[in-house]
């Protein structure tokens, strides 16, 4: 008998001894592991699929759309409609909300995602990713008192991440990874193309509270505000300057490639705001890509802040807010936090 710990077997235990799965979630999140191991296909076939090249439209944000996003983006949403364990799903990739058809089911819970992630990496065969975060659909009444419209609104989908239930991403790399939190710990599961199933490969992530690493994009340095350009500053100077210790630099323009570093051996991410368009919190995404990463980072032990507050404390105005991102290695989140507000 195989002792490989299978993602069904591993969300069948969760639900069962730690009652942290109902089981509509556990379908979800089975629905979204198969779906990210179609895309994962996708990406493997490259060139020889037709998958490559821009597929010449924008997305909503006005960023021009790769072929792979709207396969990826499809995928989702076609895996994710029917299975009756979802009320709606929100994306990166599409304009509004798109809610489940009538003629299936609703269901309780609502699915944000980047569909694919690192766009930018897709035509040069470098590591790209999936990025999804489930919220309950809100009961009862809506925050100004009144009773809750029937149906789902773009109002639903805008809670803290901290009211999160399930976060992860799949990177497409050397290997295909699965990370996920349900709030109880980061597990990693890699594909076994042979099997077809995800496999439990690491439980008990933990980012460590130190590091000697950072990711950041230094193109835009002379655009950065002051604390920022202050870290960033006395990392370069190494041994000879305040930290006293040489510090190297990782940047791989994936957020999930870069955030699967930092769970894998620490370090920190800066996406943060910058002069180049002053009027924009940030360049990512609150609810598709900072929400979902800030649980996994805190759910491994590390930190995550827009320079002045807990990610997972923002309360979204809209569905596409951009903001500043601070995360990883628990120290030194503390110390650009720290010069954040001194400066
Ligand atoms: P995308 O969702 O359109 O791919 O954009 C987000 C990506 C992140 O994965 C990554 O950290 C960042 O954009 C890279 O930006 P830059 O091109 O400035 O290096
Ligand atoms: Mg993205």
């Amino acid at each position: 008998m195989s002792s490989k710990i299978s993602l069904s077997r591993y969300l069948v235990e969760q639900q069962r001894s730690k009652g942290h799965i109902p089981a509509d979630l556990r379908l979800l999140l089975e629905v979204v592991a198969r779906a990210c191991k179609s895309i994962s296909h996708a990406v493997n076939k490259g060139a020889l699929g037709g998958v490559l090249g821009s597929a010449e439209s924008e997305n909503v944000q006005g960023e021009v759309q790769k072929k792979l996003d709207i396969i990826a983006n499809e995928v989702l949403l076609e895996a994710n409609e029917w299975g009756g364990h979802l009320a709606a799903m929100a994306s990166e990739e599409m304009d509004s909300i798109y809610l489940v058809p009538n003629r299936y089911p609703q269901g309780e819970y609502l699915l944000l995602f980047d569909p694919l992630d690192g766009s930018s990496n897709i035509d040069v065969n470098v590591s790209i990713g999936t990025i999804f975060s489930v919220l309950k659909k809100p009961e009862g009444t809506s925050q100004d008192g009144t009773p809750s419209a029937p149906g789902v609104t773009e109002q639903d989908f805008l809670q803290p991440g901290k009211q999160q239930v399930a976060a992860g991403y799949c990177v497409y790399g050397p290997q295909t990874t699965l990370v996920l939190t349900v709030g109880d710990g980061v597990a990693m599961f890699t594909l076994d193309r042979e099997q077809g199933s995800f496999v439990l490969t690491q439980e008990n992530v933990q980012v460590p509270a130190d590091t000697q690493e950072f990711a950041i994009n230094m193109s835009n340095m002379r655009h950065w505000a002051d604390p920022v350009r202050k870290y960033i500053d006395e990392c370069l100077q190494g041994k000879e300057g305040p930290r006293g210790k040489d510090f190297n630099m990782r940047w791989i323009a994936s957020m999930v490639a870069d955030v699967h570093r930092i769970l894998t051996r620490g370090g920190v991410f800066l996406y943060p705001w910058d002069k180049r368009e002053p009027h924009k919190a940030g360049k990512l995404r609150l609810l598709y890509e900072a929400n979902p990463m800030s649980w996994l980072i805190e759910q491994a032990g590390g930190a995550s802040t827009n320079g002045h507050t807990r990610i997972l404390d923002l309360q979204p105005g809209q569905l596409h807010e951009r903001v500043s991102v601070v995360l990883g290695s628990r120290n030194e989140v503390e110390r650009i936090t720290q010069y954040h507000a001194e400066i």
